[in-house]
């Protein structure tokens, strides 16, 4: 691409001089896509030699970013997903020539530290150690790690003349659960005794009827050498044995994947979520504490019945356990987060652990902190709920789940401790949220500590044995905009490291598993039987009361419009003070609909949050300024899931939209509640509602950068919903089909659930220990990441 482009560029100086100085005419050092390509733009329009489809045409279209120095400009192109290279030009020779990433973010650390261009920096790159490891090659295989690695591990270890077999009978022979051995006894000395074993165990079954229970089978099963697990009847088990046959004569993947599906592996789950209010009452929306909770709660629900349904199917009498560590928080206000123990409603036993955050003194910190804060207590947290988990499981849990920046260190801690498989989940990842947040760390120290975090992620995402995304884009983005894990590949925070390969986007540790919107709250609001009709005073009174009987701020003066509704946290990333602006600018929007938001306290007084007062201000001053008194109402509360539910429903009765108008959003959980209720959402472009939602089909998505143009196509939404009320109904419907289709929990626990199985198993029989990568990761975690978060403490 450099020799053409460069053969092109001899003929047309005056094209590239003219690109180069809109670059640096903009004197902004850190140039965006954006940017780069609107000067593109211009020069094309007024040069008169034709620049489409040139190799400058051709550059422009993959550039992600640009540093410009004048003479310099070193530019990021990214090809593709996870196909990042670096060029530099000079504004007067005006030839490409290639560059390392190294030297690109050198070239960045210079914006920051102009001084510091020879002073030596710690790199970090964890190529060498995925060398011989197998890892996808296409990108739109991203995400769908599970598949690939049981094709290639399978392919290689059943290749291996009976070496596959023999581990295979290993593992059945040790493996146990909660300290009852199932599957084999272990009187199988190799793999040929095994084969005569299951000859005999089959024609023995051959002599009962299908439905023959388990406890008919298990005495002459035992005496052949078969412990329980193999099923819960006769036609299961020799189900599940004619796989293992099928295995031993001539394994595929695919019989490999069908056979590890019916091993009884996971009864006990331990899933940590240290930060914010974990509780079942009165937290969501309290700061730092929404969607990951209500995911988590709904996760286990859903895991703990899959769980449940798979051991019955495989005749075991276990029941599982799920525990949710969180912390403890003893000034906890109206919420029981200063209870130690708590049962998550409507499951057998899942429970929610609070554990203290201590300092090293053994004091205990008595209230809430805000999760940019809580690095120096992990460790401490770390051990302590490792002894409590252990304790209440009477033993090790199946697989440790991490959750957010926070629980995947913790969980990183543990796994590598206790040698169980270790699953993270992101949530969110705050360098997609806070542009440059890596570059500018030291001046956002005193608030955000991102130093902390993205080290943290760093050690999380390279010790976890699998990770699952709720999104594609997540981990990869889209062919213009880089992927939340993408952020990691690499990037500088200069004075600390410098990472030229944090993570690999085709490891395939990665998987996407949705997660869905419960079904028993968020359903159509065409389902009447189910409808909580009792809640409609309460909602009625909430919108139109004179006095809603909470804080709140504003009125309608024409009920009978439709509804905007958005509920989220008061934080700036939500951005839900811009859709008042937007809303108030835009006037046939704000003829054609009334606005209502959920969030925040309407006084600034009652928060405990200095972004939240930040906003809570401005929301007023919004309000000042347009006087919207009568046309938007305001409540500073937060509502109890099934009122949320009714609410939503509500609102798609009277005809209106959610909408959500965040400047980023890690996946949108709000989005898929309103959608399976049967409402149109426009949501922000930026994030997972991108993939959730088919543009123009199942909702609508917008640029929250440009207000004007978001409010204008919600106010032609309402005008042709008005003149065709068929229009309203075609995006409803389309929007419960999608939720359907996609965003369900009994699909994801059944993913989940495969994919804890799956890479259990490697884990146990090849080596995807990585144990160098651990060590590597020893000396970060030691050497790096304690003394910055001891360095949090107050007194330090
Ligand atoms: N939520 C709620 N009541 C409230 C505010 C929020 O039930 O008053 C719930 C909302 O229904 C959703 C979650 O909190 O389930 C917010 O999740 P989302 O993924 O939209 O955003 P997050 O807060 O995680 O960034
Ligand atoms: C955190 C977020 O920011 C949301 O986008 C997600 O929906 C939520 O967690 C659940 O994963």
């Amino acid at each position: 691409m450099i020799q053409k482009f460069d053969a092109w560029a001899v003929d047309h100086r005056d094209e590239l001089h003219a690109l180069l100085r809109k670059w640096f005419e903009l004197e902004r050092p850190l140039l965006l896509r954006s940017d780069l390509l609107e000067a593109f733009d211009l020069v094309r329009d007024f040069h008169p030699q034709p620049l489409v489809n040139t190799p400058l045409h051709e550059l422009i279209k993959w550039l992600q970013e640009a540093v410009c120095r004048p003479p310099m400009a070193y530019l990021a192109l990214r090809e593709g997903a996870g196909h990042w290279s670096y060029v530099r030009i000079h504004q007067q020779r005006l030839i490409l020539e290639s560059i390392s990433v190294s030297d690109y973010l050198a070239f960045k650390e210079l914006l920051v530290h102009p001084d510091s261009a020879h002073e030596p920096v710690l790199e970090l790159d964890f190529t060498p150690f995925n060398r011989n490891f197998p890892r996808l090659k296409e990108i739109r295989s991203i995400g769908q790690g599970v598949k690939f690695l049981n094709r290639q591990l399978a392919g290689t270890l059943f290749t291996q003349s009976g070496l596959g077999t023999a581990k295979l009978l290993h593992f059945l022979t040790v493996h146990s659960m909660d300290g009852q051995q199932l599957m084999l006894h272990g009187n199988f000395a190799d793999v040929a005794a095994l084969r005569t074993g299951l000859r005999r165990a089959l024609d023995l079954l051959d002599t009962y009827t299908e439905d023959a229970p388990w406890q008919a089978i298990s005495e002459p099963l035992s005496g052949l050498g078969f412990a329980p697990g193999w099923g819960n009847c006769v036609m299961r088990v020799s189900e599940t044995m004619s796989l293992l046959v099928d295995i031993l004569e001539a394994a595929s993947p695919q019989i490999l994947e069908n056979f590890l599906a019916r091993i009884p592996m996971v009864s006990k789950l331990l899933i940590l979520s240290p930060h914010g209010y974990f509780g079942q009452d009165n937290v969501l929306g309290l700061p730092d504490t929404g969607g990951q909770v209500v995911y988590i709660l709904d996760q286990v629900r859903a895991l703990e019945r899959e769980m449940s349904e798979r051991l019955i199917l495989q005749g075991i009498e276990a029941q599982p356990k799920i525990l949710i560590c969180t912390r403890l928080i003893p000034e906890a206000g109206e919420t029981l987060c200063n209870q130690p123990l708590e049962k998550v409603y409507g499951t057998r036993n899942s429970w929610i652990v609070r554990v203290p955050f201590r300092k090293a003194n053994g004091e205990i910190i008595r209230y809430w902190i805000s999760r940019f804060e809580i690095w120096p207590y992990l460790e401490n947290f770390a051990h302590d709920v490792e002894r409590e988990a252990l304790a209440q499981l009477s033993g090790s849990p199946d697989l440790v789940i991490g959750n957010y920046s926070d629980g995947n260190l913790v969980a990183s801690l543990i796994s590598k401790r206790t040698g169980v498989t270790q699953c993270n989940i992101a949530h969110a990842l705050e360098q997609s949220k806070y542009l440059h947040s890596a570059l500018h760390w030291r001046e956002n120290e005193a608030q955000y500590h991102f130093n902390c975090q993205y080290t943290a992620d760093l050690i999380a995402m390279n010790s976890a044995d699998f990770i699952i995304t709720s999104t594609y884009q997540e981990i990869a983005g889209t062919p213009h905009t880089v992927g939340q894990y993408e952020t990691y590949q690499n990037y500088t925070m200069p004075g600390l490291y410098r990472v030229v390969n944090g993570i690999d986007l085709f490891d395939p540790k990665f998987n996407i598993v949705s997660p869905g919107a419960d079904a028993e709250v968020y359903f159509s609001y065409l389902d009447r039987e189910h409808r909580l009709q009792s809640l409609l005073p309460d909602i009625e009174r909430l919108l139109y009361a004179p006095d809603p009987g909470v804080p709140w701020r504003g009125h309608f003066s024409d009920p009978a419009k439709p509804l905007i509704f958005t509920m989220a946290r008061l934080d700036l990333v939500k951005n839900l003070t811009s859709l008042a602006a937007w809303f108030a600018q835009c006037l046939q929007l704000s003829d054609a609909a009334n606005l209502l938001i959920i969030g925040g306290h309407i006084d600034p007084a009652a928060s405990s949050d200095s972004e939240e007062r930040a906003e809570i201000d401005h929301m007023h001053a919004i309000m000042d300024e347009y006087k919207l008194e009568g046309r938007m109402r305001w409540l500073g509360t937060r509502l109890e899931k099934n009122l949320a539910g009714e609410l939503y429903r509500h609102v798609a009765d009277r005809r209106g939209i959610f909408v959500q108008p965040a400047r980023f959003e890690a996946f949108g959980l709000t989005i898929i509640e309103a959608m399976a209720s049967g409402l149109p959402v426009f949501a922000t472009c930026y994030g997972g509602p991108r993939e959730i939602i088919q543009h123009g089909v199942s909702g609508y998505h917008f640029d929250p950068n440009d207000g004007l143009a978001a409010a204008t196509a919600m106010a032609d939404f309402f005008a042709r919903s008005a003149a065709d009320p068929d229009f309203w109904n075609k995006v409803s419907e389309m929007a419960l089909k999608r939720v359907e289709s996609r965003y369900t929990w009994r699909i994801y626990a059944e993913q989940m659930m495969t994919l804890s199985r799956i890479y259990g198993f490697w884990k146990f029989v090849s080596n995807l220990e990585h144990e160098e990568t651990a060590r590597y990761l020893n000396m970060f975690y030691h050497l790096q990441f304690r003394p910055m978060a001891r360095a949090l403490l107050p007194n330090h």
